[in-house]
């Protein structure tokens, strides 16, 4: 599904988030040491390889909310962002904390002249966000900082299930209805 908003084109796809070629930069739902891991970030360091590795180790750790930019090396994107999302049920205030990685991440694409940026489901993982309730912290942010973005011309949410590309879609109805 897609809408416009802003004059920036958001798109929900079901998807792998390391195989999107048309993205200049994707986004790592990571640890705070940067380093492999499971979900999201186990996937983009195995697709991106070890250089990956060595730029991440300089520059953690980051804590909940923050954002930092390293290159994508063999992933098929220019760019990675490495976000923290929160811990549900420990990090809080937890959805003040996940609305700053998408404020930080569209921040770090703007800075660097990004047009394109994918995002998986920050928290929702391991991290145990419920879906439903990140979704709207989601799309909360996007209206808040939209307004704001000129180098960002599309916003690419790749869900890996079915059932959260679900989700995602109802919302971005919702959203588009109500704007
Ligand atoms: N592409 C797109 N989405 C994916 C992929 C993929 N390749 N793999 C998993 N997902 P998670 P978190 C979905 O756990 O909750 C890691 O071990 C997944 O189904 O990757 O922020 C890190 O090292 C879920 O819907 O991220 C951290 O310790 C969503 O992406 C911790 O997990 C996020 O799942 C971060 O946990």
């Amino acid at each position: 599904m897609e809408i416009v908003l802003h004059s920036v084109k958001i798109e929900t796809v079901q998807g792998d988030i390391t195989r999107q070629p048309d993205l200049d930069v994707v986004v790592n739902a990571a640890n705070a040491q940067l380093a492999p891991g499971g979900g999201v970030a186990g996937a983009i360091h195995q697709a991106a390889g070890r250089e990956l590795y060595e730029a991440c180790k300089i520059l953690a750790p980051i804590k909940p909310g923050e954002a930092v930019i390293t290159k994508a090396f063999q992933l098929p994107n220019q760019f990675v962002v490495h976000c923290l999302g929160p811990v549900y049920g420990k990090d809080s205030p937890e959805a003040e904390l996940l609305a700053s990685c998408y404020r930080n991440s569209l921040q770090l694409c703007e800075e660097n002249g990004l047009k394109s940026i994918g995002f998986p489901a920050i928290s929702t993982g391991i991290f145990g966000y419920p879906v439903r309730e990140a979704v709207k912290v989601v799309f909360r942010s996007l209206a808040e900082n939209l307004s704001e973005t000129e180098k960002i011309k599309r916003i690419k949410f790749v869900l890996f299930s079915r059932e959260d590309l679900e989700v995602y879609d109802r919302e971005m109805t919702r959203y588009a209805e109500a704007t």
